[in-house]
């Protein structure tokens, strides 16, 4: 099924070895760890090239040197500061081929969507290039004379950005990009599922960064162990500890950090749904359904996983998903035609088939797929399957390529049944009705971090923050405002002034102390 024979280039190319070191200071140091484990190419369940661990007294000297680091880089300025990220944007753009073929080697992801992922990364860049230049704060307005009042926002410190297998360069960008403009140091722990991709993004970065006096300001430590994340959420010279993955292990971060009193940005499961109501253009909805359904084989946070739609759309809606699902090349993700490569690992083939065996128990009919194939790589079928909102397993996140239909008849009930889950990332409605699109969007529609009107639940664009509610754990990335997440807020007050006017009208009658007091 898999043609792999220019693997070797690319992977020399962006300077993968067969055994790969264990952690990069970022000042083009990198380090060797302890034993192995194997990146996977899930298309063929062959191993790519093998990465050792970090140990523990080497993590903290990472953690210690981004601490060292830091004090300098902070005195940058931030437009400074703005043209390593610049560099590295172009760094990306040459690279672009290259890395997202390896992205698709290593995550299965289609060639397309992996190229898609290093477009993002240069997004992000372009974001925070310009941000550089306006990192601002606000004057308030005084209540006491000759005061000025003002909030400025400084460097908050090292950042531990801890990324999952399915987003493996884009997520980090999102969070490194931002916070290198911001004056922080980043200490990434990528996913062990797609350490590969996090060593070629880091070699790229080292590199830039020798250039633009940034050395050190990114650095990475690789395991496939569950301490180095536990570890990097205690330490209390981390300012922040930006978790993506499960809601399970995302609390866990938010416990450990906030016992220290640390800062935590959560960006955890998603259990998105698309609702079609009466007035919906199909043509529309399809094609979202289907690239939300199946895109990144079902696994990224923002999935469309659960599907509502009217009952005068029902029959239609679902005969056509079941055509176009039938028509979808299922293969090599470095195959132009393929639109669904394989699942990340055979753990997650299991999961898949696992939730599709227990929503037919719960008495869901399968509309479509619900196989896997065999042999080598972690294939299944795309999958529809009639079911309950309130079953369990439509209540979790499985990450895989199933999407759950479910009919309604009032908009209400749909806007309901849509909140009426743990998760609370990306939501989207069908709809041509200017009351059924606001009422959607208004404070009592969507509960999640992303409500789109005519347009699909996954492929946000890096302007927006991004992020949820609920076990989806409140974070916000990327875009808009979602910087002030890694800078810390000062406000400062300044009184140009004679006297020394108390807010609130407080009168307090200090003695006159100017003779002196004697003993
Ligand atoms: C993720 O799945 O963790 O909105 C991120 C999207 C992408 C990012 C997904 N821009 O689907």
């Amino acid at each position: 099924m898999t043609q792999r024979k220019d693997v070797p280039d690319v992977l020399a190319r962006l300077g993968i070895d067969e055994l790969n070191p264990a952690l990069a200071l970022g000042d083009g140091t990198w380090q060797g760890g302890v034993g192995g484990f194997a990146s996977i190419d899930p298309a063929t369940g062959q191993p790519l090239a093998m990465v050792q661990r970090v140990l523990p007294d080497d993590l903290d000297r990472v953690v210690a040197n981004a601490r060292t680091v830091f004090r300098r880089w902070r005195e940058v300025p931030a437009p400074r500061r703005g043209l390593f990220v610049r560099a590295l944007a172009d760094a990306l753009r040459a690279k672009k081929d290259d890395l997202g073929t390896l992205i698709a080697l290593e995550t299965g992801k289609i060639k397309a969507e992996a190229n898609g992922e290093v477009q993002e990364m240069i997004d992000i860049a372009d974001v925070a290039v310009g941000l550089s230049r306006r990192l601002e704060g606000n004057v308030l307005a005084s209540e006491r004379p000759r005061h000025r009042m003002s909030e400025q926002w400084h460097p908050l410190g090292p950042v531990a950005v801890i990324t999952a297998f399915n987003f493996p360069a884009a997520v980090w960008s999102w969070n490194a990009f931002i916070a290198a403009v911001c004056g922080d140091t980043v200490i990434w722990k990528p996913s062990p599922k797609a350490p590969l991709t996090a060593i070629a993004v880091q070699r790229i970065a080292d590199t830039v960064a020798a250039q633009h006096g940034a050395t050190g300001v990114f650095s990475l430590a690789l395991s496939d162990e569950v301490w180095p994340t536990e570890r990097l959420a205690s330490d209390p010279r981390i300012a922040l500890v930006s978790f993506t993955g499960s809601s399970a292990v995302g609390r866990r971060v938010a416990q450990l950090s906030a016992v220290r009193f640390g800062r935590y940005l959560l960006e955890c499961s998603g259990n998105n749904a698309v609702i079609v109501d009466e007035s919906a253009d199909l043509e529309l909805a399809l094609p979202a359904i289907v690239f939300g359904a199946i895109g990144t084989a079902g696994q990224r946070c923002t999935t469309t996983r659960r599907l509502f739609v009217h009952r005068t759309h029902h029959d239609e809606l679902i005969a056509r998903l079941c055509n176009a699902y039938a028509q979808v090349h299922i293969g090599d993700p470095l195959d132009p035609d393929t639109l669904l490569g394989p699942l990340i690992d055979e753990e997650a083939r299991r999961a898949c088939l696992g939730a599709i065996a227990e929503a037919r128990a719960a008495g869901g009919e399968l509309l479509y797929g619900g196989r896997s194939f065999p042999g080598h790589g972690f294939y299944v079928e795309p999958t529809l399957l009639r079911a309950n909102n309130a079953w369990p397993v439509v209540q979790r996140e499985t990450f895989a390529p199933i999407l759950y239909v479910m009919p309604f008849d009032r908009i209400e009930d749909a806007i309901r049944l849509n909140n009426a889950v743990p998760q609370g990332l990306s939501s989207a409605l069908f709809t041509n009705d200017l009351r059924h699109a606001e009422r959607f969007v208004a404070a009592a529609g969507s509960d999640c971090g992303i409500a789109n009107v005519n347009l699909g639940t996954s492929g946000a664009e890096v302007g927006g923050a991004f992020g949820g509610e609920k076990e989806t754990g409140g974070g916000r990335e990327a875009g808009s405002d979602a910087w002030k997440a890694y800078m810390r807020r000062q406000t400062s007050t300044v009184n140009w002034g004679n006297g020394l006017p108390l807010a609130q009208g407080i009168e307090f009658g200090v003695p006159s102390t100017k003779s002196g007091v004697q003993p």
